[in-house]
């Protein structure tokens, strides 16, 4: 890998981009997982890659959803390991939440870097490793999932997901946050929660909000979401992408 200059006005957005290059050499990522960065990325750009007022009112609501739930599991794709391994560790810690590696393109090999990378970052118990459980509608691989873990979870954060794994788990039942730049997709717009922000933000704001909200009780937390408008907050994104894309034309 050649050594980005920290001074590069584009330096963040290269090193993630590294990252995921080297994700795919290591054996964590997918190749297509390339493609998913690169749209994430564009999509990045049109919100000037800051957490933007809306998304940080989803991350909240996130935050609030994820400390009622009874069990919460976060699921783990090869880009998610990639980029935000120890992160994802921290905040699972945190709120407590299980981790399940739950992939698109499921291969043994690909499930044991991504739990040694998890493992690497603290992890204790990974769930998903063999899977005793199936995701109804799902077919092959996409759908093999832990009893204990995503089969049974009332909560699920899903960062960069697939819109019918979204759609399978929302017809489970659970309450599915997801993490997505693109406002447009299945997935942001089947999820209960959107958190349209990169997930190198979006996964240290989940843990900040955390460290606020964990303070309430839970009907003041109960409060907090049942206000929650999701399509409202993704026609925000899409309002504040149109306006700045207009004042930049
Ligand atoms: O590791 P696997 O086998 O489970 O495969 C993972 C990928 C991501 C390849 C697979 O789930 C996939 O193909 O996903 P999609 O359908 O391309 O969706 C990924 C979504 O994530 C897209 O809408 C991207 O805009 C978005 N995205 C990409 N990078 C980021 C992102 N959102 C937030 N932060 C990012 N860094």
């Amino acid at each position: 890998m050649s050594e980005i200059p920290k001074n590069h006005p584009r330096y963040l957005s290269l090193k993630t981009r590294e990252q995921i290059a080297k994700g795919v050499q290591n054996g964590l990522v997918h190749i297509t997982g390339l493609i998913a960065h690169g749209r994430g990325e564009a999509f990045d750009y049109l919100i000037g890659e800051t957490t933007i007022p809306p998304a940080n009112q989803a991350t909240q609501i996130a935050a609030a959803f994820l400390l009622l739930a009874e069990n919460p599991v976060i699921s783990i794709n090869g880009n998610v390991a990639a980029l935000a391994s120890e992160d994802s560790v921290h905040l699972a810690q945190l709120i407590p939440a299980k981790l399940e590696v739950n992939l698109f393109h499921r291969t043994p090999e690909r499930i044991v870097k991504i739990t040694g990378s998890l493992k690497n970052a603290g992890a204790r118990h990974i769930y998903g490793q063999t899977g005793d459980a199936h995701i109804p509608g799902l077919e092959h691989d996409r759908g093999i999932c832990d009893s204990k873990g995503i089969f049974s979870a009332d909560v699920i954060l899903v960062p960069l997901e697939d819109g019918d794994r979204c759609v399978a788990l929302k017809n489970m039942g659970k309450t599915v946050i997801t993490i997505d730049l693109n406002p447009l997709s299945r997935t942001a717009q089947t999820a209960d929660v959107t958190i349209v922000d990169n997930l190198i933000r979006a996964l240290p704001n989940l843990q900040n909000w955390i460290l606020k909200l964990e303070k309430h009780n839970n009907s003041t937390l109960q409060s907090i979401t049942q206000k929650w408008d999701n399509i409202q907050n993704l026609q925000k994104v899409r309002e504040f992408m149109a306006k700045r894309l207009n004042s930049l034309a």
